[in-house]
């Protein structure tokens, strides 16, 4: 399909973009964090979905030269956040195969050493398909944390990822898969799968974050529940640079 040879040519030609949606303390309203979200601005089609273009990526391998741009930019715009005094975490979403690309941790502390800030700032969200590879995943991690990223279980509870093999990974957080979070108020299943992710992420002492919070209620339902961080429309949707920049400064 042509659109894969419009993506090699994309990174070069700049029709990459980052959106940011911010993540709440949903007790206070306070936005500590932002997840980047890579957009397609083709010259001819207009703006194309991640959900169409990273799966192409992904199968043609050119994931590893994308991803490695995203991280660099996200590197980029945290540090000038960082130097004006912004204090907020960049989430990177990162998929299965740049996760085991050989060079992956050499990108990531490469971006850590060209843009000065505390590595807990830079987050990284992976999935549970990263696990099918346990050993070589796990000694991944462990290199990742040693350089002192926050690393996120994204979309946690749509795997298969059984509970003794994610004890013993090196990782900070659990987002809570927005399937569960759009029908916690009304599907009594969905709700207590939502308690039983928060219970065993407390238990191991994992973070809760939940992604895909729509509605007051779903808010109310979480903070009840006792996970006390999250992200969603009802809060705010991806945002342009310009746009989270000025809430960012509101929320100093
Ligand atoms: O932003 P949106 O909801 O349209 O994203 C659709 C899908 O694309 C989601 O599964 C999201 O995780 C993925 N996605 C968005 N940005 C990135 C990115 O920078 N890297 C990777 N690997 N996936 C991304
Ligand atoms: O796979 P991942 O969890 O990274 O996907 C994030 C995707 O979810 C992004 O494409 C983002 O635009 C989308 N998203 C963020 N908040 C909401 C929400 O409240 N509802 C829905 N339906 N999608 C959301
Ligand atoms: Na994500
Ligand atoms: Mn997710």
């Amino acid at each position: 399909f042509m659109l894969e040879h419009n993506l090699k040519q994309a990174i070069d030609h700049h029709e990459f973009y980052l959106e940011y949606q911010p993540k709440l303390e949903l007790q206070t309203e306070h936005i500590y964090g932002v997840e980047a979200l890579v957009r397609w601005k083709h010259p001819e089609l207009g703006v194309i979905s991640p959900a169409e273009f990273i799966p192409i990526a992904e199968e043609s391998s050119l994931i590893v030269p994308l991803g490695k741009w995203i991280l660099q930019e996200a590197g980029k715009q945290n540090k000038k956040w960082y130097d004006a005094g912004i204090r907020v975490k960049m989430a990177v979403n990162v998929s299965a195969k740049q996760f085991e690309d050989p060079h992956f941790v050499d990108t990531v502390h490469q971006v850590l050493s060209e843009n000065q800030f505390p590595p807990q700032y830079l987050g990284l969200e992976i999935t549970e398909s990263v696990m099918q590879n346990i050993h070589q995943s796990t000694l991944i991690l462990q290199e990742l944390k040693k350089l002192g990223v926050k690393i996120s279980i994204d979309d946690f509870g749509t795997g298969y990822s059984s509970l003794s093999v994610l004890s013993k990974l090196p990782i900070d957080f659990i987002k809570i898969d927005q399937s569960f979070v759009h029908e916690s108020t009304t599907n009594p299943i969905a709700a207590s799968l939502v308690k039983t992710i928060v219970e065993m992420g407390k238990n191991l002492h994992f973070e809760l974050i939940a992604e895909g919070i729509e509605k007051k209620e779903q808010a109310e339902f979480l903070i009840e529940n006792g996970c006390y961080r999250g992200q969603g429309y009802f809060y705010s949707p991806p945002l342009s640079l310009a746009e989270v920049e000025l809430l960012l400064y509101k929320n100093q």
